[in-house]
C-alpha cells in the first residue's frame, strides 16, 4: 500500500476512519502515538476482541478481522497476544497476519496453578478490574484477596461487585456484606448489585464508562449476565449454575471484549477456579495497605509480627481492630508469592537461553513470509 492511498478519506487506515471505528475500543492520541511506527508499513491499527486457538478476533477500520497469531506467540506465554492487545494487523491476505503488539499499559496475570511457574495474560490494558463475587454463596474473603492482589498489580483500578443482591433476604444483611468486604479491601469500591432488578447498576456504568473494565470471578458469579445488563442487549450466553454449590457449567469459554452503548469497553471472562499470584508483591502490599501501616510502627523495622516487643500488628489484633484472618492471609499471600517469584527465576533463566535459539530461525521464516506476501 502506497502512503498516499492509507491517507485517503476511505481508506480504512486514514487517520481519522481509524478514529472513528476504534475510539469506542478506547483508541486514544497516545495508542496513535504508538502505532505512528507501523502506519508507514501498510499495517492496520486494531484491538483484539478475541482469542481463540492461534486465531484472534481484530476490530480495525476495516471491519472485525480474523487475524493469524503465528507471528505473536512466542513460547513465553507472558508474551501472547490476548484479548485486549492493541495490535498491528496485515491489510489484506488468508489468512491475515498480526505483526505485533502494542506495549501494554496493564496486564491481568495469574499463575495457571499453584505448582507450575507459568503466567497467563487474562487481559491487557483494562483500566478497571471488576472481581464479581456471587452473594448467592457464602463469601470467601481470602478468595476476594487473592484476586485483588493481581488486579492491583495489573496497574489497573481494583472494583469488588457483589453480584445477585436480590437474593439477599434484607437490607441490614446486605449492609454487613458488603462492610465485611469492605475491611477487606481497603481501597478499593465495592459495589452490590443486581442484573435481574437493575439495582445498583447506575454506579457500575458509571465506573466501567471510563475506559477499559475486565470482569473476573468464579464460574456462575453472574459476570455475563452483569455484561448483558451493561450491554443492554443479550449478548453474552447465559446458563443457570450447576446447583446449590453455586459454581457455574463454564458457560463463557473464551475472553471477549465487546463495546458498551455511551462509552467504555468491557471484557467478559470465562470463570477461574483459581487465581495463583504471579510476581505480585506490590499487589500483596496493597490488599493489606492497613498492615502494611501498622507494620511501619513495630519497634523493629524487621518484625516479623509473632511475639517481637513492641509489634503493632499484635496490638491491634488483641485490640480487635485487625482481624487474625486478615494478618494469616496476609503471610499465606506472600510466601505463595515468594515461592512462585523463586521457581519463575529459575524457569526464566532456562527460558531465555531456549529463547535465543528459536529466535534465528524465528527471524528467518518472519523475513520469508514478508518478502513472499505482501510487503
Ligand atoms: N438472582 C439472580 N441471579 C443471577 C443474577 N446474575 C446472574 N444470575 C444467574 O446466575 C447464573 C450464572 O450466570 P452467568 O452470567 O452465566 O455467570 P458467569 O459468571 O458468566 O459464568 P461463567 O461464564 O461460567 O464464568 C445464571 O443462572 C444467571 O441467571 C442476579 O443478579 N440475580
Ligand atoms: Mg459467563
Ligand atoms: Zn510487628
Amino acid at each position: 500500500m502506497t502512503s498516499s492511498a492509507a491517507f485517503s478519506a476511505s481508506s480504512p487506515s486514514s487517520p481519522s476512519s481509524v478514529f472513528s471505528a476504534l475510539a469506542p475500543y478506547g483508541w486514544d492520541d497516545a495508542w496513535a502515538d504508538e502505532f505512528a511506527p507501523h502506519e508507514p508499513k501498510g499495517l492496520l491499527p486494531g484491538r483484539v476482541i478475541r482469542v481463540d486457538r492461534g486465531q484472534c478476533d481484530v476490530v480495525t477500520a476495516d471491519g472485525i478481522v480474523r487475524a493469524d497469531t503465528a507471528f505473536v506467540t512466542p513460547n513465553d506465554p507472558m508474551r501472547v497476544v490476548c484479548t485486549g492487545d492493541w495490535v498491528a494487523v496485515e491489510p489484506a491476505g488468508n489468512p491475515r497476519y498480526v505483526r505485533t503488539y502494542l506495549p501494554r499499559r496493564t496486564a491481568f496475570v495469574r499463575s495457571t496453578s499453584s505448582n507450575r511457574s507459568e503466567g497467563q495474560i487474562l487481559a491487557a490494558n483494562v483500566d478497571h478490574a471488576i472481581v464479581a463475587v456471587s452473594l448467592a454463596v457464602e463469601l470467601d474473603l481470602g478468595r476476594i484477596e487473592r484476586f485483588l492482589a493481581l488486579a492491583w498489580e495489573s496497574g489497573a483500578q481494583p472494583v469488588v461487585v457483589l453480584t445477585k443482591a436480590d437474593l439477599v433476604p434484607d437490607a441490614a444483611t446486605l449492609g454487613h456484606l458488603v462492610e465485611d468486604v469492605e475491611t477487606t479491601a481497603p481501597g478499593v469500591p465495592v459495589l452490590p448489585v443486581s442484573s435481574l432488578d437493575g439495582a445498583g447498576l447506575e454506579v457500575l456504568v458509571a465506573v466501567v464508562s471510563g475506559g477499559t473494565s475486565v470482569l473476573l470471578g468464579q464460574s456462575g458469579a453472574g459476570k455475563s449476565t452483569l455484561a448483558n445488563a451493561l450491554l443492554g442487549e443479550d449478548v453474552m450466553d447465559v446458563q443457570a449454575t450447576r446447583d446449590a454449590d453455586g459454581k457455574g457449567r463454564h458457560t463463557t469459554t473464551t475472553r471477549n471484549l465487546l463495546a458498551l452503548p455511551g462509552s467504555g469497553a468491557l471484557i467478559d471472562t470465562p470463570g477461574l477456579r483459581g487465581v495463583g499470584l504471579w510476581d505480585a508483591e506490590s499487589g500483596v502490599g496493597q490488599v493489606f495497605a492497613e498492615i502494611e501501616e501498622l507494620a511501619a510502627r513495630c519497634r523493629f523495622h524487621d518484625c516479623a509480627h509473632e511475639s517481637e516487643p513492641g509489634c503493632a500488628v499484635l496490638a491491634a489484633i488483641e485490640d480487635g481492630v485487625l482481624p487474625e484472618r486478615r494478618l494469616d492471609s496476609y503471610r499465606k499471600l506472600i510466601r505463595e508469592n515468594q515461592r512462585i517469584v523463586a521457581k519463575t527465576d529459575a524457569r526464566l533463566r532456562a527460558e531465555i537461553k531456549r529463547d535465543w535459539k528459536r529466535k534465528g530461525a524465528q527471524g528467518k521464516a518472519a523475513m520469508e513470509a514478508k518478502r513472499g506476501r505482501w510487503a
